[in-house]
């Protein structure tokens, strides 16, 4: 049985969750409260490095959501999210890519910079460079890697859309928006969808817990140098 250990407002366990369902794969599902439950002894044991999402396959366990993605991919190629010509291939990745490294970095720091600040500026520029770049390799196809969705799409499309919600207008990049208005279309992408409030308490609790996070860390590292 698969169990996939996230939280549903996570950007990062939102594509492994969305990827299991478009898979259409039998799975369970254990929340994991991101206000320190990561930090018990017990998650700890499931993820030493504190983070969700975590994947079981019976007993084998994957973390890094993009290494999970992979494993899915490989283990249950049906419903295949993966292409294998080298171009699609390349496009899928660098979506991927620009989207965690680039994008949602960007969208952390819209989500928690004060008005009017510089920084707040940088998360603004950052984010429309992304925006420009997935824009420009969209191109004219329906989905990144040509006529069928993949994990581009997987990853992309569950951030992409929460834009306009972080100032940033999405018809300012027309292909990009009827894309994005596509895949959320999906019933696939209406299942895992939050609710406003959700979404509204997700957006309060970000600006406190990642201070919080980065301090139950260093504790835990620096007794574990101690040891
Ligand atoms: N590189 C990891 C990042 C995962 C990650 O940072 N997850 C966040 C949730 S959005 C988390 O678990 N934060 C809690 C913490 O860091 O203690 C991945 O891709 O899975």
């Amino acid at each position: 049985m698969l169990k996939l250990y996230y939280a549903r407002p996570s950007a990062y366990a939102r594509p492994v969750w969305l990827a299991l369902v478009e898979k259409q794969l039998n799975f369970e599902l254990v929340p994991v409260d991101l206000s320190g439950e990561q930090f018990e002894p017990e998650y700890l044991a499931v993820n030493p490095f504190s983070h969700v999402p975590v994947l079981f396959d019976g007993d084998f366990r994957v973390i890094e959501s993009l290494a999970i993605l992979d494993y899915l991919e490989a283990r249950y190629p049906e419903r295949s999210l993966l292409p294998k010509d080298a171009i699609a291939l390349a496009k899928v990745r660098m979506v991927q890519l620009v989207t965690l490294n680039e994008l949602l970095s960007a969208v952390f720091k819209l989500l928690v910079s004060q008005e009017n600040s510089i920084e707040l500026e940088y998360g603004r520029l950052r984010a429309t460079n992304a925006l420009n770049f997935l824009e420009n390799l969209l191109g004219d196809s329906p989905y990144f890697a040509g006529e069928t969705l993949t994990l581009a799409e997987i990853v992309a499309g569950t951030l992409v859309y929460r834009m306009p919600d972080l100032g940033i207008d999405l018809t300012d990049y027309p292909r990009l928006n009827v894309w994005s208005e596509k895949l959320l279309s999906r019933p696939t992408w209406q299942q895992i969808e939050l609710s406003s409030e959700e979404w509204g308490k997700y957006k309060r609790a970000i600006r406190v817990f990642p201070k919080i996070w980065d301090r139950r860390r260093r504790q835990r590292i620096e007794a574990l140098s101690e040891k």
